[in-house]
Parts: C-alpha cells; sequence; structure tokens
C-alpha cells in the first residue's frame, strides 16, 4: 500500500520511535517544494528558487511535523495533557494533535495577539485556551514551571521529540531537489525551526544522501523583534507578523551554532516589507503564506539582489504558515473590493476598465 500516513512512518529509521510505539499522526508532512518562476524574473536574476510550502500541513504550519513528534512520544510516556505557549500556530498543532490523541491541550497565548485563524483552530479542538495578559516569552516561563509543578508534557520547542520531527523536512527537500540547497532562507522566532532544519541537513551530510553537502543558513527576523541582530533578548517584541513577535527565543545557541557552522546569516526586516513580500508571492506567484512565513522570501530577495547569494544558486525558502491564518492582515492590505448592482451591464464595464491591453 503506497498511501501516505505521515512523517514517522516515512523517516521511521532516523526517529526515535520503535514499533510499539503508538503514532499520532495527522499525515503531516511530505508538503510541495515549489519552484518559483515569476519572482526571479521579475528581479532579472538567474537563480532557482523554491519554496517549501509548509502551510498545507494538515493545521496550516510546519508546527504539524514537531507535535506528531511530541504528541506521540507524550502518549507512549502516559502523558494524558500537554501545555504549550504560543504566539499560534504551536496552540493550533498541540490542540489539533491532542484532540486526535484523546488528550487535554492547554494552550497559553498572549491575549489579542494571535491571529483569528489560529484562535479558531485552538478553540475548535477542544483546547483550554489561556489567554495572557503578557507576551510569548512571559507565556513561555510560565508554561515551563507548570510542567515541573503539574501532571502536563510541555510540548514547545524546548521538548526535543519537536526539533526532531521538524528536521524531516530538511530530508524532504533533499529528497525532492535530489542535491542539497545552496542556501536555505527561513524565519527565525524561537529559533527552534533553523536548528531543526540544521539538524536534518547535517544528518543526511553525514549519515545520508547528501554526500557531506549542507546548505547556508539564513534566519531573518522582525526588525521589531530581533534579538540576534541586537544580540541579546527584547523585552517588549513588536511586528505584524505575530508568529515571531518573540523577544527570547528558546534555542538560542543552537541557531548560533546553525548560523556559525553552515557559514550563514540573520537579518532583519520591517513589517511593510514583510508584508509587501506576502503580497509580492501572492499576486505574482499565486501562494499565500502568512507575514512571518513571507520573510524567507523577502530575505532571499534581498540577498539575491545584493549578490550576498550569487546568480547560479539554489535556494530554498521555508513558507511556515498559510495565509488563510491571519485574515485580518491580508484583507487589511489589500484593495477594496467593487459593489455592483447585480446586472451584466455593470458588471461588464468592471471588466472592461481591469482588463490588461
Ligand atoms: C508561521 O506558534 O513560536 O523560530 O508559538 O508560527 O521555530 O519559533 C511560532 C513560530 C515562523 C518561527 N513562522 O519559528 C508558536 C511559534 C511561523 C510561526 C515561526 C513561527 P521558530
Amino acid at each position: 500500500m503506497s498511501r501516505y500516513t505521515g512523517l514517522i512512518e516515512h523517516y521511521i529509521d532516523r526517529l526515535p520511535v520503535t514499533d510499539a510505539t503508538p503514532v499520532i499522526s495527522l499525515a503531516e508532512g511530505n508538503t510541495p517544494l515549489i519552484q518559483l518562476v515569476n519572482i526571479p524574473r521579475l528581479i532579472n536574476k538567474d537563480v532557482d528558487i523554491y519554496v517549501k510550502y509548509e502551510g498545507l500541513n494538515p493545521t496550516g504550519s510546519f508546527k504539524d511535523r514537531g507535535m506528531t513528534m511530541a504528541v506521540t512520544k507524550a502518549v507512549e510516556a502516559g502523558s494524558k495533557a500537554i501545555i504549550c505557549a504560543s504566539t499560534g500556530n504551536t496552540s493550533a498543532a498541540a490542540a489539533a494533535y491532542a484532540a486526535r490523541a484523546g488528550i487535554t491541550a492547554f494552550v497559553v497565548i498572549p491575549e489579542g495577539k494571535i491571529a483569528l485563524g489560529k484562535l479558531a483552530q485552538a478553540m475548535m479542538h477542544g483546547a483550554i485556551v489561556l489567554q495572557i495578559k503578557g507576551n510569548f516569552d512571559a507565556g513561555m516561563e510560565l508554561v515551563k514551571q507548570l510542567s515541573e509543578s503539574s501532571p502536563v508534557t510541555l510540548v514547545n520547542s524546548v521538548n526535543p521529540y519537536r526539533l526532531q520531527g521538524q528536521k524531516t523536512a530538511a530530508f524532504e527537500i533533499v529528497d525532492a531537489l535530489g542535491k542539497v540547497p545552496d542556501y536555505h532562507c527561513l524565519p527565525v522566532g524561537n529559533a527552534g525551526n533553523i536548528s531543526a532544519y540544521w539538524m536534518g541537513y547535517t544528518e543526511y551530510a553525514e549519515n545520508g544522501p547528501s554526500n557531506g553537502n549542507t546548505p547556508v543558513m539564513c534566519g531573518y527576523q522582525a526588525a521589531g523583534a530581533a534579538p540576534f541582530l541586537r544580540g541579546h533578548p527584547i523585552e517588549h517584541p513588536e511586528t505584524v507578523a505575530t508568529a515571531i513577535r518573540i523577544g527570547n527565543p528558546q534555542s538560542w545557541d543552537l541557531a548560533i551554532n546553525a548560523r556559525d557552522q553552515s557559514g550563514g546569516w540573520f537579518d532583519e526586516f520591517s513589517d511593510e516589507e514583510i508584508l509587501a513580500t506576502q503580497k509580492l508571492l501572492a499576486e505574482n506567484e499565486g501562494v499565500f503564506c502568512e507575514p512571518a512565513s513571507a520573510i524567507s522570501v523577502a530575505g532571499a530577495i534581498r540577498d539575491i539582489r545584493s549578490g550576498k547569494i550569487p546568480e547560479g544558486s539554489t535556494v530554498t525558502c521555508t513558507l511556515t504558515g498559510h495565509g488563510l491564518k491571519d485574515p485580518d492582515t491580508a484583507i487589511a492590505q489589500s484593495s477594496e473590493t467593487i459593489s455592483v448592482d447585480a446586472d451584466e451591464a455593470a458588471i461588464r464595464k468592471v471588466i472592461e476598465a481591469n482588463m490588461a491591453d
């Protein structure tokens, strides 16, 4: 039988599970690697850019990769409840996988600061949703303490099984391309994902099909939430890309290591640049990602334009979450709709006014 049944079963030899492990899966992973066809032409550069469209995971973000592993291992250990702090996507994934496993999810989110779709998901899957008057970093400190004092398993990316699951995205990219990309660009918030990709790429290099090759890792942050650019945690992170509104990344050392070992770099983008790139991708490639995700392509474009990433390179960008997660931000930056009578002539007028010559 060839039905795809999720990343644990697909990469079972490279993950810390046994035949007896009760796999909790929603058939996550196996997401498309889409080549950009219009943006390279727009920037007039000879490069191959691919986006890893993680928005097509079951809950609409890359978090499902880590959550299938974390919840599987929690259930294997006999846990009846999980807890996380979240800027939104982790809470959606935790809620869904807990529902699947028949256990309870407690999710701690910054009040009023997570995108609408993510809140809907956590609520719909039956998580206990706790909104705090504090940001993600405050929530993170609380859930770390609570997982010590209560019988709840912490499923933020400090849980090592999260990164194990997320490293499979790097495997998929190498498997799909048939080679290792030269550069890998991705957003950095809590810094788990860049660390997980680096684990996956190095594992495939040392003991897999990559023949010793690894990509240069390029991590991008929102200017108002850029601790890696400042060199220290930020107390009051702010950005329209609420997914990465994080000031005190938990995987600090792992992310620095990924940058340094790969010969990579961090850079930052303003909210305006993030939103402009989200729109550019949606309008020119037909790919709708959430604001935080677009920063990977913003980074690739800037660094290709400047020559930091040379022509002839193969570049992969992770689009970490689906655009539908944050409808408010999408609508706020789009042109208005047209109100028109239910009348053929009236609509034909609009068509004529809007047809390209
Ligand atoms: C769309 O959901 O931290 O650097 O609590 O949702 O691994 O944290 C989300 C992070 C990028 C940053 N893109 O990844 C959470 C949370 C999207 C995200 C990131 C997140 P990390």
